[in-house]
C-alpha cells in the first residue's frame, strides 16, 4: 500500500517538474525518483564452529535508488532451534540510499553435540521502496562435532526428540514379543512367486525365536545354519505402518561374515499396484558381511519387472559395525533423501540428480528389516563364516515435521 502511494507521489512530482520546464527536455532523462529496485535475499550454509559467529545473509538490490529501503525480518526455526542453534531475534534494517546490498547478520550458537544439518528461515516483510523477488532465505548449519558427546557404552545414540519434528511412530522393543499390529513376517524361501527373494538368496525365513525375538529392549534377527541350509527372519510394516517424509532413526548392531547381508530398508506402499521397482526402494542401510566396516545407502527405481536403476553411496568406519551400535538415519523431504550414519551425512538423492520422471519418493513407504544369507551381492557363506549371526535393533523412530 505504501509503495503504491510512493509511486503515485513520484509520478505526480515528475508531472509538476515537466510542466515547469521546457517540454521534451527532461522527459528523456530518467528521473531517479522513479527507480524501484527489486530486492532478494540469498540462502546460506556454514559450519557450526565452536564459538558463536554471525551467519551473513546478503540482501541484494537490482540497482541503487535515491530512497532508503526499510525491511522487517523474522527468524523461524525449521529443524534448527531458535535460541539454541541460532539467535532468535528478528527486527528491521535499512539499506541506505545509493547502496545496493545489505549484510544481515544472524548469530549462530555453538554446541558440542553431533547433529544432522539444521535449517532455519529468514523471512522478509514490509519492504518499503523496493519490490521483492525473493523474500525468504534458508540458513543451513552444518555440524562439525565429533561423536563423543553422543556415544554411550555400547555405541552411538541419537536424541529421543528432534526440534521441528514429532514422533509419528516408533518401537523401542521393550516388550517380550513383536507387536503384530505393526509388523508382518515374510516366511519361507520366496517360492513360487519370487524364489530366493529375487536375489538368489539361500535362507529360509521363519518366525521361530531362534531367528527372531524381542528381549532386553532389542529386536534380534538371527541367521542360523543347519547342515547346508540357512534360516533367518524378515519382517515388514506393509499395510500397518507407512510414512511419507520425515526423519527415521534406526539404532542397530550388525552381524558380519562372508555371505551375511543385513538390511534396514523401505519399499513403496503401492508395490502391489505398480510392481517393483516402479514402487521405489530406499535402502537406509545394507551391509555385505565380508566388508564389515562398510555400510551402504541406496535408492532404487525403474519400470515394473526390473531391472532397477539405482544411486547410492557407502560409509566406512574404523571399526566393524558388529562391534557397537550405530544409528542409521534417513532424512526425507519432498524431492530429497539424505542418508546419515551416526548423524554424519554421506549421501543425498534428489529430484535434480535422479530426475522428475524417475522420482518415486514422494509417496508412502513401509519399513523392512531382515538378515539375508547368500545371494547375488554378497555371494555364499564359506568356511570363514561364523554362525549364528545376529542383527540387534535397539529402536526405530519415525519423526515427521511439526
Ligand atoms: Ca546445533
Ligand atoms: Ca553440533
Ligand atoms: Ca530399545
Amino acid at each position: 500500500m505504501r509503495s503504491l502511494f510512493f509511486i503515485f507521489l513520484a509520478i505526480h512530482v515528475t508531472f509538476i517538474s515537466c510542466s515547469d520546464s521546457e517540454p521534451g527536455m527532461e522527459m528523456n532523462e530518467p528521473d531517479p525518483m522513479l527507480v524501484i529496485p527489486t530486492l532478494s535475499i540469498l540462502d546460506r550454509s556454514l559450519l557450526e564452529k565452536d564459538d558463536q559467529f554471525d551467519m551473513i545473509f546478503e540482501v541484494k538490490l537490482s540497482e541503487a535508488t535515491t530512497e532508503a529501503i526499510t525491511v522487517d525480518y523474522a527468524l523461524q526455526g525449521l529443524t534448527a532451534e531458535p535460541g539454541v542453534d541460532f539467535g532468535d531475534q528478528g527486527g528491521s534494517f535499512t539499506i541506505a540510499a545509493g547502496d545496493t546490498k545489505f549484510e544481515l547478520a544472524v548469530p549462530i550458537l555453538p554446541d558440542d553435540i553431533r547433529e544432522v544439518e539444521e535449517e532455519f528461515e529468514v523471512v522478509l516483510s514490509n519492504v518499503k521502496n523496493a519490490t521483492v523477488t525473493k523474500d525468504k532465505a534458508i540458513g543451513i548449519i552444518l555440524d562439525d562435532d565429533d561423536e563423543t558427546a553422543n556415544t554411550v557404552e555400547d555405541g552411538y545414540m541419537t536424541s529421543e526428540t528432534h526440534y521441528g519434528y514429532s514422533l509419528t511412530w516408533g518401537d523401542e522393543f521393550d516388550g517380550t514379543s513383536l507387536n503384530l499390529e505393526d509388523y508382518n513376517f515374510d516366511l519361507g524361501d520366496g517360492c513360487p512367486n519370487i524364489c530366493g527373494w529375487g536375489n538368489n538368496e539361500l535362507e529360509v525365513y521363519t518366525d521361530k525365536p531362534e531367528n527372531i525375538k524381542v528381549a532386553d529392549g532389542k529386536l534380534s534377527i538371527t541367521a542360523t545354519k543347519s547342515g547346508t541350509s540357512y534360516e533367518s527372519a524378515k519382517i515388514h510394516t506393509k499395510d500397518k505402518q507407512s510414512f511419507v517424509f520425515g526423519r527415521i532413526d534406526i539404532r542397530a548392531k550388525l552381524p558380519e561374515g562372508q555371505g551375511i547381508w543385513p538390511a534396514l530398508w523401505m519399499l513403496g506402499q503401492n508395490i502391489d499396484e505398480v510392481g517393483w521397482p516402479a514402487c521405489g526402494e530406499i535402502d537406509i542401510m545394507e551391509m555385505v558381511g565380508h566388508t564389515p566396516k562398510v555400510t551402504h545407502g541406496t535408492a532404487h527405481w525403474g519400470a515394473a519387472g526390473g531391472p532397477s536403476t539405482f544411486k547410492g553411496a557407502s560409509f566406512s568406519l574404523d571399526e566393524k559395525f558388529s562391534d557397537k551400535f550405530h544409528v542409521f538415519s534417513l532424512v526425507w523431504e519432498m524431492n530429497e533423501l539424505v542418508w546419515y550414519v551416526d548423524e554424519t551425512k554421506f549421501f543425498t538423492a534428489n529430484l535434480a540428480t535422479i530426475g522428475n520422471e524417475q522420482w518415486r519418493f514422494n509417496q508412502q513407504f513401509y519399513l523392512i528389516f531382515n538378515v539375508a544369507v547368500g545371494g547375488n551381492w554378497p555371494g555364499s557363506p564359506d568356511a570363514t563364516t561364523v554362525f549364528p549371526q545376529t542383527m540387534d535393533i535397539d529402536y526405530v523412530r519415525v519423526f515427521q515435521r511439526t
